[in-house]
């Protein structure tokens, strides 16, 4: 059984990996609409993917005995500057995310829950990928800089991810 205060923070938490589902979709349809399909596709790929982190964590928290309260979700911002504006805002988020994991991790382990620590084993390992992955897509859209074929290459390579 979770205890209120593990309950209460994966609720936070639900709310957060939704949050960047909705922040991710936001930032899909931005590039969509200055015609980057490949930057739009990666990051609705990203959207889905927070999704599933969120209802991973919501399947755990009813498999614990505890309750998911779904609260509402905060409006992300709709428009960048450009693309780079686009791809250091995912980083920065993704860092943001995975301060919250570790908080997350801490409080587990403050409350000597095994269980939920080893759950959370998942999202700490995730969280590296997560950021990596942020951290490419800047470096490579700041090095394609205002090389337009450069960025149609990537905008291509960005759309064959799954
Ligand atoms: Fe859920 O990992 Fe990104 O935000």
């Amino acid at each position: 059984m979770l205890s209120k205060k593990m309950e209460a923070e994966f609720n936070t938490q639900i709310n957060k990996e939704m949050y960047s589902a909705y922040l991710y979709l936001a930032m899909s349809t931005y590039c969509a609409n200055v015609g980057c399909c490949g930057y739009a596709s990666w990051l609705k790929v990203q959207a889905n993917e927070e999704m599933e982190h969120a209802m991973k964590m919501y399947d755990y928290v009813l498999e614990r005995g505890g309750d998911v309260v779904l609260e509402a979700i905060e409006k992300p911002q709709s428009t960048w500057n450009n693309l780079v504006d686009v791809c250091e805002n995912v980083l920065k988020h993704e860092q943001y995310v995975t301060s919250c994991i570790n908080h997350l991790m801490g409080v587990a382990v403050e409350e000597k829950d095994y269980a939920s620590n080893s759950f959370l084993t998942w999202y700490v390992n995730e969280q590296i990928e997560e950021e990596a992955n942020a951290d490419e897509l800047c470096k490579k859209t700041k090095f394609a800089g205002d090389d337009k074929n450069a960025i149609l290459l990537l905008n291509e390579k960005l759309a064959e991810r799954k």
